[in-house]
Parts: C-alpha cells; sequence; structure tokens
C-alpha cells in the first residue's frame, strides 16, 4: 500500500524514531514535517522557497490515497497533524503532466475520488493539483498550481517550518489532588480542591505534538473519587482518557493513580477539570496551552492566561446536595464572588455574619506584566461552573486570534470586548489604543459577570446574601520598559501585589464593539459539509422528577450516570446501554447535525466531546424554536467546541462523525451538568471495536471498584 511506503520515506528521512510503528501511521509521523499549508495557497508559494524547503525531503513524495481504507489513515494523520480549522494539505494527484489525466506521483491513474461536492470539475484547466481537507470527511479539492509545484518532492509544496522549537518529545506532569486551606476572595475556607497545593492548580504548556502524560494521585481528604478532563482535545483513539466519571472511565479511587497518555495533535488554548461530581466548582481546573512549534500565522512576543470563574462560600458537595434536592426549585447555587486567576473580593461584613474569617489584606487581584512595544498574546478561559463574562481590557483593544482552539484567519478580529460562556476560550493580541493615559503603565483587564443569567429563586437560596456579590473581576496589566521576552504573570518584575483596596481606575463608559462568532472565519476555512446524513432535534427542558426534584434534560429524560462498567467499556464489549443515559448512535463519517432549542429563559453553553462542531446558525434572544423555512444556515461559520444557545432561541450544530468511541454532549453550566442536560453520543461502534484498546491501568481503573472489565 503506498501509505507504507510513505511512511517508510518519512522514517528515512527525517526521523530516527518511531521504530517498529510503521503499521501505526500516527500522526507522531506527521508532526515533524508540517504540510500545512495554512493561508498558503499553491499559486501563491514562491518557488524558490518550494525549492529551498524541500532540499530535506528529497526521497519523499506526495501521499496517494487508493482506496477508503487510505482514506481513512489520512484522514486520521492530517486531523492528528494540525488542528487549525480547515487546514489543508497536499496529495500528490494532478494532472499537471497532461491535461485531463489525473495521475499519482508513480504514474497511476486516479480511480478512486474523494472529490468535494462543490469543488470545480476536475476538466477545468485551471485545476491541476489536488489537496485533502482537514475538516469534514477529508475531502479532496483541486487548485490552479504553478508548474512548478510538481507532485515530487524536488518542487513540491511540502513545507517545512523552523526546527529551531523543541522536537515532540513526552511531557509529563505529577499532579496529586487534594483539598488545601486558603481564602481566595478574602474569605477563608478548608474547600478548594486543587493540585500539588497550588490553587490555581498548574497551567500545563505544551507544543502541538508532544505527547502528555498526566500522572494523577488522588489524596483528597475525604474519600472522593476523581476524574479529569481536557477540555478542547479530541482524543484521537484515546476516548477513554477522555474524562467524564463513568462516561470514558472509572472514576480515580481514593489513594490510587492513573497515568492519563494522549497526543496533543491540536494547538491553541484549552482547560482541564475534573469531569466528576462537581469537584471543578471547588477550584479542580487549570490552564493547558499547547503552543505551536513555530507560530507563523499571528507570531507574538509574549503571552498570559486569564482565568475566569464564580466562586461560593459552601463547598462542591454541599452545593451539590442542595442543587439536587427540592429545596432549589431547580435554581443552581448563587454564587458569592467572581475570581480572576484564582483571586478575588468580597464584603467582609457579610462573610461575619456567615460566621466566617474574612480579610481585605487577602484580597488581590493578579498582576500581568508587559514589555512596551512588544506584541503580548492574552489568553482567555472562562473556567466558570455556571457564571458568564463581558472581558475588556481599559484603552485596548482586542485583535482575535483564536476561538476555542481554532486559528482565526489573518487578520483577526478587531474588537473592544467578547462574551465568555463556561468552557469558552479566546485568545487576543492586545493593542494599546492611540492616546491612553500614561496610568503608570497599569491597565485594569475588567471581567463583569453578566448578573441577569444568575437565575435565583426568591428566598430559596442556599447562598443567604446573593445581592452581595461584587460583579467585577479585575487583573492588572502592567507594561515595563523591559521585562524579557515571554513577559507574563511568570516574570518576577515587581513583587508588589495589587490589592482590591488600591484605587481601580474607574470603568470607561464609552460603547465598546463586542466579538459575535459571526464576525470570524476559521483560518484557510473549510465550509461545512452541504448534505447531512443525521439530525437530532434536542429540546431543552426542566421537570420535576418522581422525587419532586428538578432535574433540566435534554427532551425530558435527564441524563443519569450508569452504574457498573462505563459506557465506554460497555458500548466496546457490545452491552446494552441503560437508556437513561441518553445513546444516541452516530454512523463513522456521518455528517451529524444537532438543533437544540431552547424554548425558556436562560442561556446554555453547549459542549461536544472529541470533536469541534461548525456553528450552523445561532438564533437571537427571543427567536423561538428552530425553523429550517424561515432560519437560513450558514456553511462557512466558525468551529467551535462550546457555543451558546441563547435563552428562547436555537442554535444549530454540525460535525463529521470521524473520531470513534463514547462522547457527552452537555451544558456547561455545571449544575445543569449534574441534573441531567446531557446525551451520550455512542460513534461508529464497529470501529472502536476494532481500533480501540484499553490500557492496561485503564482497566485497573475499574478493578478499583470492583468493576471487572
Ligand atoms: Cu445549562
Amino acid at each position: 500500500m503506498h501509505i507504507t511506503l510513505y511512511s517508510i520515506l518519512l522514517v528515512s528521512t527525517i526521523l530516527t524514531v518511531c521504530n517498529g510503528q510503521l503499521l501505526e501511521p500516527a500522526a507522531e509521523l506527521v508532526k515533524e514535517i508540517y504540510w500545512n499549508l495554512g493561508d498558503a495557497k499553491p499559486a501563491m508559494m514562491n518557488q524558490e522557497e518550494n525549492s529551498n524547503l524541500c532540499k530535506n525531503t528529497k526521497s519523499m513524495s506526495l501521499v496517494s490515497i487508493m482506496d477508503s481504507a487510505d482514506q481513512k489513515i489520512i484522514n486520521r494523520i492530517t486531523k492528528g497533524a494540525n488542528n487549525s480549522a480547515g487546514s489543508n494539505f497536499w496529495l500528490g494527484g494532478s494532472d499537471l503532466e497532461q491535461e485531463g489525466r489525473w495521475v499519482w506521483p508513480d504514474g497511476t491513474r486516479i480511480k478512486y475520488f474523494n472529490r468535494w461536492n462543490s469543488a470545480p470539475s476536475l476538466s477545468n484547466t485551471q485545476e491541476n493539483c489536488m489537496f485533502t481537507s482537514v475538516w469534514g470527511r477529508g475531502n479532496w479539492l483541486s487548485t490552479k498550481c504553478s508548474m512548478t509545484i510538481s507532485p515530487l518532492c524536488e518542487q513540491s509544496a511540502f513545507r517545512l517550518i523552523d526546527k529551531s522549537p523543541p522536537p515532540p518529545t513526552i511531557v509529563r506532569y505529577n499532579f496529586n489532588i487534594s483539598y488545601i486551606n486558603g481564602a481566595p476572595d478574602g474569605v477563608q475556607t478548608s474547600h478548594i480542591l486543587t493540585i500539588n497545593g497550588k490553587f490555581p492548580a498548574p497551567t500545563i504548556l505544551a507544543y502541538q505534538g508532544d505527547i502528555l502524560e498526566v500522572n494523577v494521585i488522588n489524596s483528597i481528604q475525604d474519600g472522593q473519587n476523581v476524574t479529569l478532563h481536557w477540555h478542547g482535545i479530541h482524543q484521537y483513539g484515546t476516548p477513554h482518557d477522555d474524562g467524564p466519571s463513568q462516561v470514558t472511565q472509572c472514576p480515580i479511587k481514593s489513594h490510587r493513580s492513573y497515568t492519563y497518555r494522549f497526543h496533543l495533535h491540536q494547538s491553541g488554548t484549552f482547560w482541564y477539570h475534573s469531569h466528576h461530581a462537581s469537584q471543578y466548582t471547588e477550584g479542580l481546573w487549570g490552564g493547558f496551552i499547547v503552543r505551536k512549534r513555530v507560530e507563523t500565522v499571528h507570531p507574538y512576543d509574549g503571552e498570559f492566561t486569564v482565568k475566569l470563574t464564580e466562586w461560593y462560600h459552601q463547598s462542591g458537595p454541599e452545593n451539590e446536595a442542595w442543587h439536587l434536592s427540592t429545596r432549589s426549585q431547580g435554581a443552581p447555587p448563587y454564587p458569592d464572588s467572581v475570581l480572576v486567576n484564582g483571586m478575588g473580593r468580597y464584603n467582609c461584613k457579610y462573610a461575619v455574619l456567615k460566621n466566617r474569617t474574612c480579610s481585605y489584606r487577602a484580597q488581590q487581584m493578579p498582576v500581568f506584566h508587559l514589555e512596551e512595544g512588544k506584541l503580548t498574546k492574552m489568553r482567555l478561559i472562562n473556567v466558570g461552573g455556571r457564571a458568564m463574562f463581558n472581558v475588556s481590557v481599559d484603552h485596548h483593544t482586542l485583535v482575535v486570534v483564536e476561538v476555542d482552539g481554532i486559528e482565526v484567519a489573518k487578520p483577526g478580529k478587531v474588537v473592544d470586548a467578547v462574551f465568555i460562556a463556561p468552557g469558552q476560550r479566546y485568545a487576543f493580541l492586545l493593542k494599546k489604543n492611540e492616546g491612553a493615559p500614561g496610568n503608570c503603565g497599569r491597565f485594569p483587564i475588567r471581567a463583569v459577570l453578566r448578573t441577569e443569567y444568575l437565575f435565583v429563586v426568591p428566598g430559596t437560596n442556599i447562598n443567604p446574601f446573593p445581592d452581595q456579590i461584587i460583579t467585577e473581576g479585575v487583573g492588572m496589566l502592567q507594561y515595563h520598559n523591559s521585562v524579557p521576552v515571554g513577559g507574563s504573570n511568570s516574570v518576577p518584575v515587581s513583587k508588589e501585589p495589587f490589592y482590591y483596596s488600591d484605587t481601580i481606575p474607574p470603568r470607561i463608559n464609552t460603547p465598546q464593539k463586542f466579538l459575535t462568532d459571526s464576525d470570524i472565519t476559521p483560518l484557510g476555512g473549510m465550509t461545512a459539509p452541504s448534505t447531512v446524513d443525521q439530525q437530532f432535534v434536542l429540546n431543552i427542558q426542566f421537570g420535576r422528577d418522581s422525587e419532586g426534584i428538578v432535574r433540566a434534560s435534554f427532551n425530558g429524560t435527564p441524563f443519569q450516570l450508569p452504574s457498573g462498567k462505563p459506557i465506554l467499556m460497555k458500548m466496546l464489549q457490545n452491552i446494552p446501554l441503560p437508556l437513561e443515559t441518553i445513546p444516541l448512535r452516530l454512523e463513522y463519517m456521518s455528517v451529524v447535525q444537532l438543533v437544540i432549542n431552547n424554548p425558556i429563559d436562560g442561556p446554555h453553553p453547549m459542549h461536544l466531546h472529541g470533536h469541534h462542531f461548525w456553528i450552523m446558525a445561532s438564533g437571537k434572544e427571543g427567536d423561538g424554536n428552530f425553523d429550517p423555512k424561515i432560519h437560513p444556515l450558514r456553511l462557512n461559520g466558525i468551529l467551535r467546541d462550546t457555543a451558546m444557545v441563547k435563552e428562547r432561541s436555537y442554535l444549530v450544530l454540525r460535525f463529521v462523525a470521524d473520531n470513534s468511541g463514547v462522547w457527552t454532549f452537555h451544558c456547561h453550566i455545571d449544575w445543569h451538568n449534574l441534573s441531567g442536560m446531557v446525551v451520550t453520543f455512542i460513534e461508529g461502534e464497529d470501529e472502536a471495536r476494532k481500533n480501540i484498546r484499553l490500557a492496561n491501568n485503564s482497566t485497573q481503573l475499574c478493578r478499583d471498584h470492583g468493576i471487572i472489565v
């Protein structure tokens, strides 16, 4: 098979690792060679560049796809090689030598075609070279290409990028999880659930192409189980490391450990959090940054990450027990404060009324040190359990370059502010406005809580003082004339903390231009497939269960976790799935459309595991249920992994079921996730049974609970 030949060539020319792994043409082979064309279309690549780039790859040829089996492998490789939405990769097919005669590099005629349904005709004389798209089913397109781009490598369009970054490696972390004492908002608590005794928990930093190994040790003092989910990471071939407790794994038992291990095929801003009970609302979350080995599209000099959440003075178990009781009447617990990178403030007078120790001196804000004149990337993650925010930086505009790990087409959208819901991420390049005041080089980053979305039933809340929440979280930019490149919150330029009791400049009340999803296009954007194979209509509902507890659901049946084996293990062993896990079967490689109708007040951020989806349509507040007759769909929208369905409105999403496994789809308001607004996609069962091999340590997790997998 041509694929094998190609793999061998790669190994002989580029890589010395991966001995004996040729039968598994996994992404580690490809990540080194960067075939990604990014936004450089072949006609735009200059000849000199091509010939230079190819010096190191002389004995290689571009890939041939002879049948659907090859196509599947190439889909895996290309999806693995770069996650920039719509990234395109050259194939060997061309009709450069003889117009209309399409051949592979070895001269064989192309018999198997997997062409995009709206691609120009192959008989068009302008169409000379084939490329394949990461998104969709890996469909092929042809394009105009210069005669110098022959399918043979001497003049091919392989694009080797600077080799200076570290070679792909295994990045290892040890995460020891336990409760610590602290006062994130000045109010003392013993219920901060965190890693290695640090709050916030460590940020994972790796490069695209690395393998991540995180050894998680469950040292939670009261014997709780735990899992971690890697939000936004697709987990190709490793669905058992996705993290949802009892969905894809047995949870890690008290005083046991488990090593998550997966490839970082994607790049961008991600995060990790517990996917067990309400643990992430107690602080069990962290940033997860996967840098590109070389930033070619939106380069920057330094970066920092802002993580926003609400905070509760009650413990997670207290909140959860209250929420899932008749007392809550379906309202989630009302938060006490807003935290920016784990720091916030609270009115100590009310803390005292709650018999809690409180200190204004402990109420600090994070400071981010920037170098004047350098280009800084600000990453933004909503790690909250229910809070939504408007975020802006005084006297700065934000050039949006990434959304949920998807790189945005150049030059990026310039806005003043963004709205961010739980689970969502952005990355911006910061631009200080012309004529901005000196401000001693200090400019607040403001996260303003959208309180209108904090549904509360009067008189019932577990929080006795919901009105006392201070709705603005602040982080401080501090410019310096010189700090080391890469200057960030980790650079100890100034040891002076900023206190909330210090003077914060008043908020500027000029109209702000907000980002909307329709403003942005993915880099090298491939449009959504134009036809749909499977559609699911999911109507958001709240209703009382047999015990009178108000539960959230799609279509009236609240999701319930299975007992015994997790859903993934049941699926792999062909064991019937409990109906209350709401199993929805997806045929491998089918195009799936989700219609989410939200007929009630309050928006919900929808998160899909294992995939990004195209946002086909997103109704405005009050637009009502989706009606294909009056609501147009858009094929060229942005891809995300978390999207909002607005109140009394609809959301239409589309994705390709190219990742066999079990993937949960749920509201990222953690309280709704816990009460049942969840469905389970059972994707490509036959493929999964053929290809997915559970690691020993994964089955041991279940044995620790007496469950034999
Ligand atoms: Cu929700």
